[in-house]
């Protein structure tokens, strides 16, 4: 029996809700981080921070100079029945919005959460639910108490498990009746890839990072996924738990030998390793190779692998944004992308930011974790990053991005032909909303136009693109023909 898809829409707090400091709520590893004009180095720069670039931060915020993009997000906090009211005109099924940790608690370890956060996010859960869509929850989306950084060193110090249950619990205990979906950990890969934002892991100031924290912190966080998993099915029985990676449709940049182990290779370490953890509920053989290999140690006891075979999530998710190419020679031109640059490919072109717009990838990675996992998959985050133009009478033309979604859309319903039990797609930064990658507001991915620009200037007033229509008569028609 083919499932009825449900179309959805995507923000995340450190990227949207601003408000850093009101309500008590605590300084995160987004608020500090800086916008950079795109040079080479920005990316690396506002990715991947240092102890010094945090100690400038904190005197720049306290001082109220600089540009720190993620203390006002699209100020989502702000105007958020006004925004929950667009999508409902929307008419979108399905909400995922994240929460910030440091709203609810401030510092991270306080015993108890704060009042003013509370109420925040009472107001979205019921505004949401009130606007008939359903919620699928991320509990942590790139953000964490600062403290939790200087004062614990991050997820590299087990304590964090126990905190970040307290306030996963925290969490069902007050909205469980209200959450339909939830993942733990937005894109839980990213932490090899961009472990300020995964992990909370600072950048040496001096060399590369030491992957056997970055690992052991990935392992933490793995621990923390299968515990809140346990506690949910405690609290809030009928919440379906995720888990979500960033995924990047890799293809060997030619059919020698060396070039298609090295695609098998390096997706196993960087997109299935996570999901045989926390879908497959096992320890993938393939990872003590890559650790003996690299040096790395990591510290997996007999009670986490006992876990994680008890607690696997009950369907798996990813984002799209493109595909990759790799080679062991390496010798190609490169592109960027999603949270890793790849070799150029030739078959495909490329968003402003470089980005290969690749819908076919969309069939062939649904097709890959259904075969994989055989859990229900979800499309949690999927979108083009473009540059949109406000014209004099108001009004945003966004063809491309409506030409990007209705090939995608495409994909997804064949992939859903070949069988793969497809659960939905959710569209990325409905809303404008800051980008996480290179702190811009530029790169914008929504139906909505936010009037802000990457200074901070604007009205925050927010305007209807050309694409919300065709989104909107999209899943109307949608569940004209396949019923709610
Ligand atoms: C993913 C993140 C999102 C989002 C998206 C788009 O990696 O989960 O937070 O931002 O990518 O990337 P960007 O904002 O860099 O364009």
């Amino acid at each position: 029996m083919t499932r009825t898809l449900m179309w959805g829409g995507a923000t995340a707090s450190s990227q949207y809700e601003g408000a850093a400091t009101v309500g008590g709520k605590g300084l995160d590893t987004q608020d500090v981080r800086p916008w950079k004009p795109r040079t080479s180095n920005a990316t690396c720069e506002t990715r991947l921070l240092t102890a010094s670039a945090v100690a400038k931060a904190k005197a720049d915020l306290a001082a109220r100079e600089g540009n720190y993009p993620f203390t006002r997000g699209t100020q989502g906090h702000d105007h958020l029945e006004e925004d929950i009211a667009l999508l409902q005109e929307l008419g979108i099924d399905i909400y995922r919005f994240s929460l910030s940790w440091a709203r609810l608690f401030p510092q991270g370890d306080e015993a108890e959460p704060s009042p003013e956060g509370l109420a925040y996010y009472d107001r979205v859960f019921e505004a949401v639910r009130a606007a008939g869509m359903k919620t699928f929850v991320t509990l942590t989306h790139y953000a964490i108490p600062l403290h939790l950084v200087e004062a614990y060193g991050s997820w590299t110090n087990r304590a964090l498990i126990d905190l970040y249950e307290r306030f996963a619990r925290t969490v069902f205990e007050r909205w469980g009746s209200m959450i339909d979906y939830y993942l733990p950990f937005n894109e839980i890969n990213a932490g090899y890839f961009s472990p300020w934002n995964g992990v909370g892991l600072l950048r040496p100031e001096d060399g590369p990072y030491d992957q056997s924290a970055v690992f052991q912190s990935l392992h933490h966080q793995f621990v923390a996924s299968a515990k809140v998993i346990r506690a949910q099915r405690e609290i809030c029985p009928d919440a379906r738990s995720g888990c979500m990676v960033a995924a990047f449709c890799y293809y060997p940049h030619t059919c020698s030998p060396e070039d298609n182990w090295i695609k098998l290779h390096d997706e196993q370490v960087n997109m299935w390793y996570p999901v045989d953890v926390l879908a497959c509920g096992i320890q993938p053989y393939y990872m003590d190779a890559f650790y003996r290999d690299h040096g790395i140690t990591v510290d997996i006891t007999d009670e986490d692998l006992e876990l994680f075979a008890r607690y696997s999530c009950d369907f798996v998710s990813f984002s799209y944004y493109s595909s990759s190419v790799l080679g062991a020679a390496d010798n190609g031109e490169q592109t960027a992308g999603n949270l890793v640059c790849s070799i150029k490919n030739p078959y495909l072109e490329a968003s402003e930011w470089g980005w290969q717009i690749d819908p076919v990838g969309l069939r062939t990675q649904l097709n890959a974790f259904y075969d994989r996992t055989h859990k229900p998959v979800f499309v949690s985050e999927c979108g083009f990053g473009a540059r949109d133009r406000l014209e004099d009478d108001g009004s945003i033309h966004d063809p491309y991005r409506v030409e990007y979604l209705e090939r995608h859309f495409e994909q997804l319903l064949l992939a859903q032909q070949d069988g793969v039990d497809v659960l939905g797609f959710i569209l990325w930064g409905v809303i404008d909303i800051v980008s996480a990658g290179s702190c811009e507001m530029a790169k914008r991915y929504g139906v909505v136009y936010v009037d802000a620009d990457d200074r901070g200037e604007g009205t925050y007033e927010r305007r209807k693109k050309d694409s919300f229509d065709w989104y909107r008569s999209y899943i109307e028609s949608y569940h004209a023909t396949h019923g709610a």
